[in-house]
Parts: structure tokens; sequence; C-alpha cells
């Protein structure tokens, strides 16, 4: 099912619509008189790409709800590449599409296309992951986490498990994709918190880029040189948490006992490894904001003012209470 989001955008030509005919929003009369009668709209969404179960969740979450709810989807994976995702604006620019939804890959580099959209009158809606401008007039709304926070309650969570833990605590970490939103601030909430703590070291950092064979590679690098001095893996997101907790069995220690796992999203993957004992705390990001979105896109063409800010919320799961949660997870 999965499959049709996979295509992928390599140059603009590949960008897809979900039916062949896209004459009509190539239409400037046609789009205005969608956008009056509040009917249904054109929407190009430009995805990070499929690296995480977080990402097929909102990607399946926002193709639906934009189906559902009687619109034309124009989709394009950019596989992680932001040169991808200025090819796919440009081309939904060039099909005059009503409305852009933009799931940044990274924080900067964004300014010029999204002047040529703002030029071309489309407004851009940030899904999920932040873009680093000052000027906020190039996008309607920033719908999606706060990923400060989540790095905060993972900061918290480690602070109280290590409560009691006489010497130091060596952390390692593994980063999201460099210079992604994500990346950035939860890096920067776990920092702040655990800063007043002397004894919370993080004594190797790198990134993984958010997918299950990096993580697995990037912890098997930490084992090699740090092995059993390892006490906690803060990692930015389940599915590199999962590809380490191969790399640890692999090494021969028990991960979620030897060493004690941090991963975020709070995806089934993440759930089950909890059940098993094999990770201990997950860090709620959640994927399902598709009707939202399509919500707030629909309120902009009504004309109502919309707040540049828009939250997610979510919660923190512990593997105590994961049988229990796991029938009920949608992600
Ligand atoms: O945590 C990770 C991913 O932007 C919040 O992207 C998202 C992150 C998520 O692929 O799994």
């Amino acid at each position: 099912m999965f499959l049709i989001f996979l295509m992928v955008a390599c140059d603009s030509s590949d960008v897809t619509g979900e039916d062949n005919n896209n004459s009509s929003s190539n239409n400037g009369s046609e789009n205005n008189e969608a956008e009056i009668d509040g009917e249904k709209l054109v929407i190009g969404f430009s995805q990070v790409g499929a690296e995480s179960e977080f990402r097929t969740a909102n990607t399946e979450s926002i193709k639906s709800a934009i189906e559902d709810a009687g619109h034309e989807l124009k989709f394009s994976d950019a596989q992680q590449k932001q040169e991808n995702q200025i090819k796919a604006i440009r081309s939904f620019i060039a099909q005059q599409v009503d409305a852009i939804v933009l799931a940044p890959v990274v924080e900067t580099g964004f300014e010029t296309v999204l002047q040529e959209a703002k030029d071309a009158e489309i407004p851009v809606f940030l899904a999920d992951r932040a873009v680093d401008i000052d000027d906020d007039s190039y996008w309607v709304t920033f719908l999606g986490s706060d990923f400060v926070e989540q790095g905060k309650n993972a900061a918290r969570w480690t602070i109280d498990e290590f409560e009691d833990h006489e010497t130091d605590v060596n952390i390692v970490e593994l980063q999201g994709t460099v210079g992604s939103a994500p990346a950035i601030d939860r890096k920067e909430g776990f920092e702040e918190v655990i800063e007043d703590h002397d004894h919370l070291k993080i004594i190797k950092s790198q990134s993984g880029d958010f997918t299950r064979s990096e993580g697995k590679e990037v912890m098997e690098a930490f084992l090699k040189s740090e092995g059993e001095n390892i006490d906690l893996l803060f990692s930015h997101n389940d599915d590199m948490a999962i590809g380490a907790i191969q790399a640890i069995e692999e090494y021969g220690l028990t991960p979620g006992e030897d060493i004690k796992i941090i991963g975020m999203d709070a995806v089934k993957g993440a759930f089950e490894a909890m059940i098993d004992g094999k990770m201990n705390v997950t860090v709620e990001t959640n994927p399902i904001f598709g009707p939202q979105l399509v919500e707030l896109i629909e309120d902009h063409f009504a004309g109502e003012e919309l707040e540049k800010r828009i939250v997610v919320e979510e919660g923190v799961f512990t593997e105590d209470e994961a049988e229990e949660l796991l029938p009920s997870r949608e992600y």
C-alpha cells in the first residue's frame, strides 16, 4: 500500500498526482473557483522520505486526510534530500497547485523556493518540521511537535532513572538527520535539562539519520570504542534505537539492562521492544495529524486567520505500561 508513496520525485516531472488527469489544476480560473467554493483543492505535499515508522504513518495520515476530504493530492517523496524537495516545490508552483504542504528535511536553505511560492501566491503549510527563517510570512502555520520539550522529557526520565547511580552515567547519543529540526531541538532540550547534573555525561554523539541501519552501524562504532562503559543510549528516534538494540545484542550485552535505552516517537516497534525488556522508555511524536492539517488548510481558504505555531499533543511511555498500551497504538 505504501508503494504509491515511495515513488520518487527525482526530477520535477516525476511529482505524482493521484490520478493522471491533472489538467484541471493547470487552469488558473478553475483553481480560483475551487478556492472560492471551499470545495476541491489541489494540494502538493513534499514529504521527507520513508526513513522511519513515524514517517510512513505520517504519510498515510496526511495522504488519506487530503483524499478523504475530497481534495486532489500531488505527492512527492524527497528521499531525505533537500534538493528533491526544492524541485518538488518548483513543480507544484508550475502546476499552480492551490496549497503546498512541506515537511522540510532540514531547517535551512528554503528561503529562495519559499519566496517563489509566495510570489506565486501559493500558501505553504509546514508539517512536522520547522524551517529556520526569521520571516514567518513564508508559511501560513507550522503544525508539529515541540521537539525541545521531547528532549527535555527524555532528560527528565534519565535524571529519575539514574538518581541513585553513584558514579558517572555515560550516555551515547544517536542523533537524527543532521540539520533537521527534530535533531537540533531534541539535543538542545536534552542537554539543557541534564546540564546541572554533573554525573550525566554524553560521551559520544553521532547522527544515524533516523534509520535502523545507520542506528545499528553507529551503535557498533560506539560499542567498539566504549563497550561496557556505556550506561545509556539516548536515541532521537525508535528506529535507530531498534537498530542499536541489534548491535548491542551482537556485541554480547543486554539492551535495556546493561545499557538503558531511550527512544522517541512511540511507534509499535518500540512498544514491542519494551515488552521484551530491550528498551526502557519512548517519548511520543504523534504522526497522525493529517485530519487536523486538512482542517487548517480548509480554514485558511475559508478566510480564517491561523496561529503561526500549532503543537501536536503527546506523551511519554515506559516499559511497565507497554503491554497494556500496545493494542491501542495507531502507529
Ligand atoms: O522522530 C523520526 C523521523 O520529524 C518528528 O522524523 C520527525 C522525525 C521522527 O523520521 O522518526
